[in-house]
């Protein structure tokens, strides 16, 4: 083992909290079932697609003191997509809950996310191997990936593996993308009486895996609170020198939360929020707008420095942009086949071949962006078709725009200030951070809860942990059907099963707190200072939970 740093060997022997109804053992435990459940829509198409795992019940456990006896047992695990604080603790509380059952079962993780599985790269875990990695951040125990798990030539080289390593369950641990190819592997599975089940955990620093039954993915506690921290310690910087317009790009795929939840936690002066821009239609002339009639309004109180937040996704909400980039992603596929394209030895010839195949309006839009942008958006897709926003410079396109807007208005005489600008970018900084006492609880408690699950042979559900406001002990542990979070969603052209993304709710009490101070933060520095999260110390700080779910949990 490396020399380890101070922090690293006290969080070593950090215990983890789990719910009151998990602590007398994993053997110790009552299932009850609630009422039978529905996709969220597409009700008939869902249920025709998965008639197998269609329609299960919603599954809490209560410890007994009845002690049930259960078969030995060998689980697979997967960590899939991007990492998230706590993700080594999941598979440490899936550990400890199996080796508790039956000290003869087996756990072995897959290498390198859902490819691990097909091509049969695996370790087992041992004591000494799992104990070096708990309540660490990271993937590393095991490495992530994101191919996607959806062929039928996947599953069957799935089942070789598992039939070899006489695996009876496989624990998908990952986001929306991953748990909807949990919720078809696990269809198969029945279907093809292979006697596998599959449990999905809900993993992702961007909150957008959340419903009725799940409050939070994890890792966006830990994730939010590590931008925070970055964020205030900015602020009071900005606040000191009196000179710079900082822009912070927030990690976050689609969905604002991460963004909404750090702006929360300290309180800048503009949140651009992706949701509110589709919904209210707002062109980039419109943000431009905004963003600079704010600068100037503190400029002409003398204050030429600021905080502004831009959500990553950014681009793809605003309207002109959303169909520029579905266009460009249909073009994609063509433009890869196309010896022009690739043979062009300039930037400018490659951007003109682009401009000459889009839709005209799409192309006036591409025509209209800087270099730098151009060039981003010509780069590969992920593994999803997705354009990998986390690699556009959205928070530099903003200021270049801004910067020739502010001329435009100082020659109107309306913009008296001096405009001196920082780009920051803070996603990578917090998915393998150290987790929260939160997270490092959480996923804990989901990894073992994931074991009860399978002990109790259920296929085609979420881990699910619930009540996550209150204290570790007054959380409820249980299991969500994967299918009742299933709707059918266009990709690619096609009608897929997928478990539906949520998105900031602009009607939502976590929004309508931005909303409703967001003009006051503007011009009244109310910045707040969360400072580095707490590991040991007063409950108070140690155990806070977001705002964004205080905010939900009051209903
Ligand atoms: P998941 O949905 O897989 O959890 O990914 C989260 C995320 O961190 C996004 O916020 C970000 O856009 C993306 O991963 C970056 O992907 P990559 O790690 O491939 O650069």
């Amino acid at each position: 083992m490396n020399e380890l740093s101070p922090l690293q060997t006290e969080r070593l022997k950090y215990q983890p909290k789990l719910p009151h109804s998990l602590r007398k053992g994993v053997n110790k435990l009552e299932l009850i079932q609630g009422e039978n459940t529905k996709a969220i829509r597409d009700e008939e198409q869902i249920q025709e697609l998965f008639k197998n795992t269609y329609g299960k019940p919603i599954i809490t456990f209560e410890s007994t003191n009845e002690e049930k006896v259960f078969a030995v047992k060998n689980v697979g695990v997967i960590l899939s997509g991007g990492q998230a604080p706590g993700g080594h603790n999941v598979i440490a509380g899936l550990y400890d809950a199996l080796k508790q059952a039956n000290p003869n079962n087996k756990l072995y993780g897959f290498l390198g996310g859902p490819a691990g599985i097909i091509d049969g790269k695996y370790i087992e875990f041992s004591d000494e191997f799992i104990d070096e990695y708990r309540n660490t951040g990271g993937f590393d125990i095991i490495g992530s990936g994101r191919t996607k798990l959806e062929s039928q030539e996947q599953f069957e080289k799935s089942l070789a593996v598992c039939k070899k390593l006489e695996i009876s369950a496989v624990v998908i641990i990952g986001g929306d993308d991953s748990n909807t190819n949990a919720a078809l592997l696990a269809e198969w599975f029945v279907q093809n009486n292979t006697g596998i089940q599959v449990i999905g955990c809900p993993k992702t620093i961007d909150g957008d895996l959340k419903n009725d039954q799940i409050e939070i993915s994890f890792g966006f506690d830990t994730a939010t609170k590590t931008y925070a921290e970055l964020i205030g310690n900015i602020q009071r910087d900005a606040n000191s020198a009196k000179k710079y317009w900082h822009f912070i790009k927030i990690m976050g795929r689609s969905a604002s939360h991460v963004a909404l939840e750090a702006a929360l936690q300290t309180q800048p002066n503009i949140t651009l929020i992706s949701e509110e821009v589709e919904e209210k239609k707002m062109s980039l002339g419109d943000i431009i707008n905004y963003m600079s009639d704010i600068i100037s309004q503190r400029a002409a109180k003398g204050k030429n420095f600021g905080i502004a937040i831009v959500p990553e996704g950014l681009i793809e909400f605003i309207p002109e942009m959303k169909s520029m980039i579905a266009n460009l992603n249909d073009l994609m596929g063509e433009l890869e086949q196309d010896i022009n394209f690739y043979n062009a030895t300039s930037t400018h010839d490659r951007f003109e071949i682009v401009q000459n195949r889009l839709k005209v309006e799409n192309a006036k839009v591409f025509a209209s962006l800087p270099a730098l942008i151009k060039a981003q958006l010509l780069m590969d897709r992920d593994p999803h078709g997705n354009v990998q926003v986390s690699r556009i410079d959205t928070e530099k396109l903003l200021i270049e725009m801004i910067k020739t807007r502010l001329e435009g208005m100082k020659s109107q005489g309306e913009y008296v200030g001096k405009f001196s600008e920082l780009a920051h970018f803070f996603g990578y900084e917090g998915r393998c951070a150290f987790p929260s006492n939160f997270d490092a609880d959480y996923c804990y408690s989901l990894g073992y809860n994931a074991f009860a699950l399978i002990n109790f042979g259920l296929t085609g559900y979420l881990s699910s942990i619930r009540n996550l406001t209150q204290n570790a002990d007054k959380w409820i542990a249980g299991g969500t059907p994967l299918t009742m979070m299933m709707n059918m969603e266009k990709r690619h052209g096609e009608f897929k099963p997928v478990i539906q993304k949520a998105l900031v709710k602009l009607d939502g009490s976590v929004f309508k707190k931005l909303e409703n101070n967001r003009e006051d933060w503007a011009i009244n520095d109310k910045y707040k200072f969360p400072g580095a999260i707490q590991y040991f110390g007063p409950s108070s700080v140690c155990d806070l939970t977001t705002v964004t779910l205080q905010l939900e949990s009051v209903k």
